[in-house]
């Protein structure tokens, strides 16, 4: 019989669907474990990145449920967002149906790898019964204050034609959908309030030592936190104050210019007093037409204009001039800045251009004080300050707390703390999404849609094209209601939220997806949650692995969940690539895993996935290594078939090592359980699939070359075949179910317990090996039974005693015979 593996594969589908084998509920003697893949927007198919996604979870799933843990692995779709409108301007169909029957695909497709879902927990967000929830919680982060709509500057993309989350604005200003370059908007818009989470989100990453160190350094960079002094210059001639924020108050006496935004709303007055308001103007519209990473790149031209006013220092009453400059951003401190050229590198080069003077305040701890005509560059580490009254001479280290709290003193500043961390911007100017539940009533003002009414439906009958975009805004149906305070006429918010709202609380509804009384119920979230294992792509250390933390404190401060973080653990895996680059349809280089699945067999991907590379370390695809994984699976179908006899005759009963006398059956032995023994640490401990499967690959070579002869050798065949078997399963569960099945069990082999390592075996016999000079006998050695050739070699003539006795004379030649001797023919 060949390995039909299109027939195994449906056989053991078929089985595992109808017995439930994957089926889990909360509660019983086990510990739980909750296994999580990031879920996958419904595009069309799947692509390589989602088969190693799921490949790497449905090992983990496996290899924990055998381990005796209530494991939860469920699955679901991300399934609202722009493809499906753009598909709907393109081929004509509803976003709807055309969402509905690709997540039909992709669920017969994932269904085709033979993970282990409860798919009974499957969820899709576009569904009524999901968003319902979305708009529900929304509502809870409303009353309590943490969503609420205001009038802002706002990232839009002109291709998507909606809005942009700032962490949805990437890669130096551009859309992190489509690519396009991001544009500066002011639009009244709903935000979430994650800022007041930032100091919670920073600090708890260090209670995450099972997150990569990677994806911790990028959120505390996101985050963003700094401490400084927000300290205010007066107007030269005006009432008005100029507030700026600094990190660096150590370096107040070489400010020399202060600089404002072109958005500071001091800037306008300054255009109406000026009688050079016209190119102020100009200047001011140039500015803001660029994107913020343009204008704050490392290195960009720092663009000014002196505004013909001054500022006066609060230290000293200098009067420096006030520009306006590009670099500085209106929504970062306070959208001014103290310029100190001498000591900030942006600073410096915008002063040189300008011609701004530059003062030095520190000099490096061994050296003169810089002079501020000639540097070259800005001098920007610790130091001793100088020029700087009565602090001079203070190590600069030590006189910026000092100064902080001497200008708070005197009530010219405050200590303050700043976040690069924005508000989250929700609302999208898009139809296919979670509508947000908000009426705008003229009497009432913003009137929440009472939670009785949800799910607010979005409606399935409005058409999506080129020119209607978003059909809410023009759907009389949709915008006219009345107000459910008041009772008059009103109308209906037209924006949906953002889809990254959507997936902040998935893995909370997979804990729970049969109330339909709430979101979730606490007693299914306190059991599961958090999640064990969370496995995804890194593209999302910014985005959705911080919006589910958010989210997560927020909801345990609101009292709904007990846990206040989502994730434990996190593997980021890598990229698959082909030739060199990552998979992409632009580059032509993408790989279809449908093919190979019909090709190979999914058991065949599975195991070329997780061997080809460890998991967070990119893949690069090849068709001989996808070979290799097929031929290796061939060789386990026929080391099973060809012993078939020989292994039904056998009991499953394992020999122990005491009762094992030879020395090839003894090795074989200790070759089973230290397989077990790290396979077992490289799949727990190490995550390192693919040395666990290198393991099993010399397994399969030592049962392949042992020749069984008698009832005892059988009985240790069989042990070392069935444990190839149950630690292969996580990797190729239908091929070894079929085998466990073949060599005569009953049970199935998912519900199987994982091998325990008998450590008796792991005992390393011992043999003395005899050191020749020239064929006459010098010493006797003792070393572990089975050493090879030259490792024999190497450890006998590394010995002490071995070593004393050629010392000063030449080898010629060794001779190694394992387990026996080593003979050294010598001269002198
Ligand atoms: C004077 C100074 C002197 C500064 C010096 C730095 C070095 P972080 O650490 O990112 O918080 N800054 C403040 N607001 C800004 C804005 N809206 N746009 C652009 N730059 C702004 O950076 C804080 C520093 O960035 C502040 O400290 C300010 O420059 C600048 F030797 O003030 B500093
Ligand atoms: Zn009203």
């Amino acid at each position: 019989m060949a390995y039909d593996f299109a027939r195994i594969e449906e056989k053991w589908q078929t089985f595992w669907e109808r017995e439930g084998v994957f089926h889990v509920e909360a509660g019983g003697d086990r510990p739980k474990f909750y296994c999580l893949e990031m879920f996958p927007y419904p595009s069309g198919a799947l692509h390589m990145g989602h088969l190693r996604n799921y490949s790497i979870g449905d090992l983990m799933a496996r290899f924990l449920m055998m381990r005796g843990f209530n494991v939860l692995h469920p699955m679901g779709f991300d399934a609202f967002g722009l493809p499906a409108e753009n598909a709907a301007i393109k081929y004509g169909v509803h976003p709807n149906d055309w969402t509905l029957s690709n997540i039909d695909h992709m669920t017969e497709q994932l269904k085709q790898m033979g993970c282990s879902y409860d798919w009974r927990r499957s969820v899709a967000t576009c569904r009524p019964d999901y968003y319902r929830w979305t708009q529900w919680l929304f509502l809870q982060l409303y009353k309590a204050g943490l969503a609420y709509r205001r009038q802002a500057p706002v990232n839009w993309c002109d291709s998507c034609a909606t809005v942009l989350a700032n962490e949805q604005v990437v890669d130096g200003g551009h859309c992190w959908r489509c690519g396009t370059a991001v544009k500066k908007k002011s639009l009244t818009q709903w935000f979430l309030k994650i800022t007041d989470y930032a100091q919670e989100l920073l600090d708890d990453l260090d209670d995450l030592p099972g997150w990569p160190e990677r994806v911790r350094i990028m959120q505390r960079h996101w985050i963003g936190r700094s401490e400084g002094v927000r300290l205010s210059f007066g107007l030269d001639g005006g009432d008005e104050t100029i507030e700026t924020f600094t990190t660096r108050i150590d370096t107040i006496y070489g400010v020399t210019f202060v600089a404002l935004a072109a958005e500071h709303p001091l800037v306008q007055k300054l255009i109406d007093r000026s009688p050079d308001g016209r190119a102020m103007a100009d200047f001011v519209a140039s500015v803001t037409q660029k994107s913020e990473i343009e204008r704050t790149a490392v290195g960009g031209e720092k663009e000014g204009l002196f505004t013909g006013f001054y500022a006066v220092s609060p230290v000293d009453g200098r009067r420096v001039p006030i520009y306006i400059a590009n670099y500085i951003l209106m929504d970062y401190g306070t959208g001014a800045i103290m310029g100190v050229p001498a000591h900030d590198e942006r600073d410096f080069d915008f002063a040189r251009k300008y011609g701004i003077p530059v003062i030095a305040v520190i000099r490096p701890a061994d050296g003169p004080v810089p002079d501020g005509e000639t540097m070259a560059v800005a001098f920007t580490e610790d130091g001793v300050q100088c020029n700087s009254g009565v602090f001079d001479g203070l190590p600069s280290a030590e006189a910026l707390p000092r100064m902080a709290l001497w200008f708070e003193e005197r009530g010219w500043g405050k200590r303050e703390i700043n976040f690069r961390l924005r508000d989250w911007l929700l609302s999208r100017q898009r139809y296919w999404g979670a509508p947000i539940p908000i009426v705008y009533c003229d009497d009432c003002g913003m009137v929440p849609v009472p939670e009785e009414e949800l799910p607010l439906q979005l409606p399935l009958d409005l058409l999506v094209s080129e020119t209607t975009r978003n059909p809410l805004t023009t759907s009389d149906d949709w915008r006219k209601t009345t107000c459910p305070r008041c009772g008059r006429p009103a109308l209906r918010e037209t924006d949906t939220m953002d889809t990254f709202i959507c997936s902040s609380w998935y893995f909370l509804r997979f804990a729970s997806p049969f109330t339909d009384e709430a979101p979730f119920l606490k007693a299914d979230t306190d059991y599961w949650m958090a999640v064990d294992q969370y496995i995804g792509g890194i593209e999302h250390a910014c985005l959705h692995l911080i919006y589910a933390r958010f989210f997560t404190k927020a909801l345990a401060d609101l009292g709904y969940l007990t846990v206040r973080e989502p994730f434990s653990n996190l593997l980021t895996q890598g990229m698959v690539i082909k030739d060199g680059a990552k998979m992409s349809k632009s580059l032509g280089n993408v790989v279809d895993p449908n093919e190979i699945i019909k090709k190979y067999g999914a058991d065949t991907a599975r195991l070329f996935i997780l061997f080809a590379s460890p998991p967070e370390k990119d893949l690069d695809w090849s068709e001989q290594g996808v070979e290799g994984a097929h031929r290796f699976l061939r060789r386990v179908w026929r080391l099973v078939e060809d012993n078939l006899d020989r292994l039904l005759s056998a009991v499953s009963d394992p020999v122990a090592m005491g009762d094992l006398v030879c020395a090839e059956r003894r090795s074989l032995k200790r070759k089973i359980h230290e397989t077990i023994q790290s396979v077992t640490r490289d799949i727990d401990v190490e995550r390192q699939f693919n040395t666990a499967l290198a393991r099993l690959m010399e397994l399969t070579n030592a049962l392949t070359a042992f020749r069984a002869t008698d009832d005892v050798d059988g009985r240790l065949f069989r042990e070392g075949v069935e444990v190839l078997l149950l630690c292969l399963s996580p990797v190729a569960p239908h091929l070894c179910e079929e085998l466990w099945q073949m060599v005569g069990h009953e049970t199935c082999l998912a519900r199987e317990s994982w091998p325990g390592v008998d450590s008796s075996a792991l005992v390393v016999d011992g043999v003395t090996v005899v050191f020749q000079e020239n064929g006459k006998l010098r010493e006797r050695l003792q070393f572990p039974a089975g050493l090879s050739k030259e490792e024999l070699e190497k450890r006998v003539l590394s010995d002490e005693r071995v070593r004393a006795r050629l010392e000063g004379r030449s080898v010629v030649k060794v001779i190694a015979v394992p387990d026996r001797l080593v003979n050294v023919v010598v001269r002198g």
